[in-house]
This record gives structure tokens, C-alpha cells and sequence, in this order.
């Protein structure tokens, strides 16, 4: 079926009544796809919502996904309720998806609303700080074992360095001579990239309600104030620690470059990008962390850097079977940013630490 008589078909099942108008594809997300949609209301006036058609490659079990969405959300409008948010649609039968066969659909409100692949301007990143860190302390009372795992061992990174080993073993793409260089250095960090992982194992990390997938493109800003509305994407919202947040967020945001830059010279990170989220999430997250997640915030930056090279080359290996890709290499160049963004966090690290340091002792002697 044309994709245009799908998302038409897709708004009906949802109930939106009007003429079908149109639809534009945005470019969100590496993994699930999402179309902008328009409707004429029979008052005259257009209307715009967002339809996701979800990846059940890679979200097995979607049903249970969104019913994590829901009981996340719900508990969060109780505390804010008249913050802004996505609100899902509901089918004729009550249920906040679609499923048939292979596709499995959503559709929640539009929210006009600014996003940034790279950060412009720091007051930005504070900003995006403070929006990812009190996500995190709003659901701090709510009880991880609600919520399935939607990833099983989505950050598990000693898991990631096996699903890499098979996938070099197995070679299904024949691409395996091109990358020995990236395997080399990725096992040669290993051990460090693993230190969340041990450290959770050996109970010295505790686990939190996480949101997992902290690109700051997935935190929308008003257009006019330039203040952070909300944060999306909450498919990952499991158990986690927290650096598994932070360290995403400074891994995509605090970049100098887009995640799948070629222009290695440019990669690196932005050490005042860095600060600046940094004392956003710190300002409201300081007080509750422990010693050992504060001591290991500025090393998750680089543990989660490392890690996404390690998937983008699992996939590259596999022959591109999980992110959405724009060109056959997309991985491989992916991969490499990572890499070199990871190898120059590790020669800033005393310094990422340092800035940890007084930001923890700013915020708490305020
Ligand atoms: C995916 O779907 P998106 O773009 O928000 C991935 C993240 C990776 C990211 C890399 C569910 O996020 O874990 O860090 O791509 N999400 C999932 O760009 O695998
Ligand atoms: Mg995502």
C-alpha cells in the first residue's frame, strides 16, 4: 500500500476525524520511523499530529513498551499536570496503538517545537541538563519492576562487546577486513568502557528509573523561549544507572560535530557544552546521587561513547539490520566519529573530572 493511503488509513484507526491532507517524514530517531500528518477539521482549519510506525526488530515486545510509556507518563502529569507533554491517541477499541502484522503504529499530538542535532548555544545545554536530570528525579519514586525491560540489556556493555564478538565471528556482511582497526581499539578499551557494567554487578551502582536514549534531540524547546519543554522518546525507559544518561546526553550533545561527522579532525568534545549540561543535570540531581555515580559521571561520557561504537560496528558487520541507515557506510562512518569522540574524552578525562568536581561542590554549597 502507498504510504500516503497508509498514514490515512493509520489516523482513521486512531479516530481523527476530517480529510486527510498529507505528510511529511521527519528525521527523528535512528530506529523507529516518524511522519508529520495533516488533516482538515471539519471547522475548516488544519491539524497536525505525529505518527510512529515503532521497529519491532528491535522492540520485541511493543505492547509491553507501551504500557511503560503509559504508566511513565501518567505518573509524571500527576506531579506536573499542566506541563506540557505527548499525549497519546486512542483506537476505537481503547488502545494506544495499532497493530497488524508487521507494522505496529502510534499517534500522539503535534507540539510545535524547535529540536537540535548539535547544540548552538550553551544556554541550551544547561537547559537540556536540567530537562534530562529532572525526568530522572521525577520518576525516582517510581518502582522499576513496573516497567519490563523493552531492550533486554540495552546498557549492558560487557553484553554489547559480545554481540560484537559474534558479529565479527559470524561476518554475515563480509565486511570484516574493512574494520580492524575499529576492533582493535575498541577491545583495547575494553576493560574501561565495562567499568558501569562491574561496578552495577558488584552492587556499588543502584539502579534508577532511566529514560536510556538521552540525544538532546530528543528534548523539545519552545521556539520562543528557548526553554526546554519536554523530554520524548521514552521507549527505553527502564531500570538504569545513571550515567547511562548522562553520558549519552554529553556523548551526542557535547560533541563538536554531528554523531556521523567524516570530518574526524572536527570530532571532540566541547568541554564548555560539557559544563554546561552538566550544571543543568547537576543542579537538580547532585543532592540525591552517591558518591560512587558522581565519581563516575565524567568516565560514563566516554563508557557510553564507546559502547554506541560498538553497536554501529555490530550493525555495520550484520549488514545494517538495526539502525536506520542513509547510505550504505552510514554505520562505519557513525562508528568512527564514536571512536574518535571516545579517544578524546579519554585525553580530557582529569579535566571532564575536574569540572564534575566543582560543579558537585557549586551545587551543593548553594
Ligand atoms: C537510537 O532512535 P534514536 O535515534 O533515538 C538508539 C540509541 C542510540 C542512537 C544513536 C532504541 O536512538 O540507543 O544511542 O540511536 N535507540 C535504540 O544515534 O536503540
Ligand atoms: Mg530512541
Amino acid at each position: 500500500m502507498e504510504l500516503f493511503d497508509e498514514l490515512e488509513r493509520v489516523g482513521k484507526a486512531f479516530c481523527i476525524e476530517g480529510q486527510f491532507l498529507g505528510y511529511e517524514t521527519i528525521q527523528m530517531g535512528n530506529v523507529n520511523k516518524t511522519y508529520k500528518v495533516h488533516f482538515r477539521k471539519s471547522g475548516g482549519g488544519e491539524k497536525s499530529y505525529l505518527i510512529q510506525k515503532v521497529n519491532t526488530y528491535a522492540f520485541r515486545d511493543p505492547v509491553g513498551l507501551m504500557n511503560n510509556i503509559d504508566k511513565v507518563t501518567e505518573h509524571i502529569r500527576r506531579k506536573n499536570p499542566g506541563g506540557t507533554a505527548l499525549h497519546f491517541h486512542h483506537t476505537a477499541d481503547r488502545k494506544t496503538y495499532l497493530m497488524e502484522g508487521e507494522g505496529f503504529w502510534r499517534m500522539t499530538n503535534f507540539i510545535p517545537s524547535v529540536t537540535y542535532d548539535t547544540v548552538p548555544d550553551p544556554s541550551l545545554a544547561v537547559s537540556a541538563g536540567r530537562a534530562f536530570g529532572r525526568f530522572q528525579m521525577e520518576l525516582s519514586d517510581f518502582s522499576p519492576e513496573e516497567l519490563i525491560e523493552t531492550i533486554p540489556n540495552f546498557h549492558n556493555t560487557r553484553w554489547r562487546y559480545e554481540q560484537l564478538l559474534q558479529a565479527i565471528r559470524e561476518n554475515r556482511a563480509g565486511r570484516l577486513e574493512e574494520v580492524q582497526e575499529e576492533i582493535d581499539y575498541l577491545l583495547s578499551v575494553q576493560t574501561l568502557a565495562c567499568t558501569l557494567t562491574d561496578l552495577q554487578q558488584a552492587g556499588q551502582l543502584p539502579l534508577r528509573v532511566t529514560h536510556n536514549d538521552t540525544k538532546v534531540n530528543n528534548v523539545l524547546f519552545d521556539p520562543e523561549t528557548l526553554e526546554a519543554l519536554t523530554v520524548i522518546d521514552l521507549d527505553t525507559v527502564m531500570p538504569g544507572l545513571v550515567g547511562h544518561d548522562f553520558g549519552d546526553a554529553i556523548r551526542f550533545g557535547a560533541n563538536r560535530t554531528e554523531e556521523d561527522c567524516r570530518q574526524l579532525d572536527q570530532v571532540g568534545i566541547d568541554l564548555e557544552m560539557f559544563r554546561c549540561f552538566a550544571d543543568g543535570f547537576l543542579s537538580v540531581t547532585a543532592g540525591v546521587l552517591t558518591d560512587t555515580e558522581k565519581d563516575t559521571l565524567a568516565l560514563s561520557a566516554f563508557v557510553m561513547t564507546v559502547e554506541v561504537a560498538a553497536r554501529f560496528l555490530a550493525d555495520f558487520l550484520d549488514g545494517d539490520l538495526y539502525f536506520n541507515i542513509k547510505y550504505p557506510e552510514h554505520n562505519l562512518v557513525r562508528t568512527r566519529c564514536q571512536i574518535t569522540l571516545a579517544r578524546d574524552m579519554l585525553a580530557n578525562m582529569p579535566r571532564m573530572e575536574g569540572i564534575i568536581r566543582e560543579l558537585v561542590e557549586k551545587t551543593l554549597h548553594a
